[in-house]
C-alpha cells in the first residue's frame, strides 16, 4: 500500500466517522429545525416529504402489487393523488397482513394506513381516520354449485375471513352457526375455497368481483351493506396537521372529478355513488 492509498483510506474513514456523528446528532435532537418536526416536516412524517404507507399486496382492485411489484389500485392512486396535492411527493407503500396495519400506524412504524379500511368506533380508539372516501358491500363468495344465497345457507358451513376485518366481526356477530376460518389475507382464503377446505370466503365487494371474474365457478353469493363504515385513511392519533391536510386533498380530489375518474377506472360497471362526486353534479 503506498502513501497515497493510506491517505485516501484515512480520509474516507474520517468522512464516515463524521457522517455517523451527524446521523447520531440528528437522531438525538428532539426539537428545533431537525427533519422530524416544525417547518421542515409540518406533517410529522417519519421522513420529511415521504409518506410511509402500510397497505396490502392482494386487495385488488383497492390496493395490490402489479406484475412488476409496484403498488397500484383505487386506494393507492387516490392516496398518491391526495398526498401530492398537499405537498407529499414521495409515497412508499409496504404490504402487510390486514391485521397488522392499524397497530403499525398506531405505533409509528408507518405514517398512514391505506387498504379500504372501514371507519368504525372500535378502530377509532387506536387510530384517527380521514373523511370517508368509499362505501360499499361486504360479499360472501362461494362456488355456484353450493347455492348459497342467505345466512341460513351458511349454517354448519366453513366461512373464510381475513383476520381483523369487518367481515370477521360481522360474521362472528351475525352468523353464529357458521364456523369461521381465519386467514392472513384474501389470496389464502380463496386458495382454501378453491381447494374445498372452506365453503365460502367473505371479502370486500370489489375484491369479490375480481375473484369471481377470475374463477368462473365462483359467484357473489351475498352482499351485505357496509355503508356505515366507509373506508378512510388511517393516521396516528393526534397527528391533526396531517389529517387536516389529507381531508383537504381528498375533498379537492372529489370536487375536481379525480375521485370519479379513479372510481370508473378501477370499479368499471359498479354503480356510481353520489356522495363523493363534485357538488355541482349531485343535482
Ligand atoms: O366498510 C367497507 C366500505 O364500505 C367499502 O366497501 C370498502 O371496504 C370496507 O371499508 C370494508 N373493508 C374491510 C375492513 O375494513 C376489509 C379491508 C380489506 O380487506 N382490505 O375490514
Amino acid at each position: 500500500m503506498n502513501k497515497n492509498t493510506i491517505a485516501r483510506r484515512l480520509t474516507a474513514a474520517a468522512a464516515a466517522a463524521v457522517a455517523i456523528l451527524a446521523t447520531a446528532a440528528c437522531g438525538s435532537s428532539s426539537s428545533g429545525s431537525d427533519a422530524s418536526s416544525g417547518k421542515d416536516n409540518p406533517y410529522h412524517l417519519i421522513d420529511a416529504g415521504t409518506a410511509r404507507v402500510a397497505s396490502m399486496g392482494d386487495a385488488k382492485p383497492y390496493t395490490f402489487t402489479d406484475a412488476s411489484g409496484n403498488f397500484t389500485g383505487f386506494d393507492v392512486e387516490l392516496f398518491k393523488d391526495v398526498a401530492k396535492r398537499v405537498g407529499i411527493h414521495k409515497v412508499v407503500f409496504t404490504g402487510q397482513d390486514f391485521s397488522a396495519i392499524l397497530p403499525a400506524v398506531n405505533n409509528g412504524q408507518f405514517d398512514v394506513g391505506v387498504a379500504a379500511i372501514g371507519i368504525t368506533p372500535e378502530r377509532k380508539q387506536t387510530v384517527d381516520f380521514s373523511d370517508g372516501y368509499l362505501a360499499g358491500y361486504l360479499t360472501v363468495i362461494s362456488p355456484k354449485s353450493a347455492n348459497i344465497s342467505d345466512k341460513a345457507d351458511l349454517d354448519g358451513k366453513r366461512l373464510g375471513v381475513v383476520q381483523g376485518t369487518l367481515q370477521e366481526s360481522y360474521a362472528a356477530k351475525h352468523f353464529p352457526d357458521t364456523e369461521l376460518v381465519r386467514f392472513p389475507d384474501n389470496n389464502s382464503g380463496i386458495s382454501a375455497l378453491n381447494s374445498g377446505t372452506i365453503d365460502a370466503h367473505f371479502a370486500d365487494y370489489e375484491a369479490a368481483k375480481q375473484y369471481v371474474g377470475q374463477y368462473k365457478d365462483l359467484e357473489m353469493a351475498m352482499n351485505i351493506p357496509s355503508f356505515d363504515a366507509p373506508a378512510g385513511f388511517a393516521v396516528k392519533q393526534g397527528n391533526d396537521v396531517l389529517l387536516a391536510a389529507l381531508n383537504k386533498g381528498l375533498h379537492e380530489a372529489m370536487q375536481d372529478g379525480t375521485w370519479k375518474k379513479l372510481y370508473q377506472k378501477w370499479f368499471p360497471g359498479s354503480p356510481m355513488p353520489k356522495q363523493y362526486l363534485p357538488a355541482s353534479t349531485q343535482g
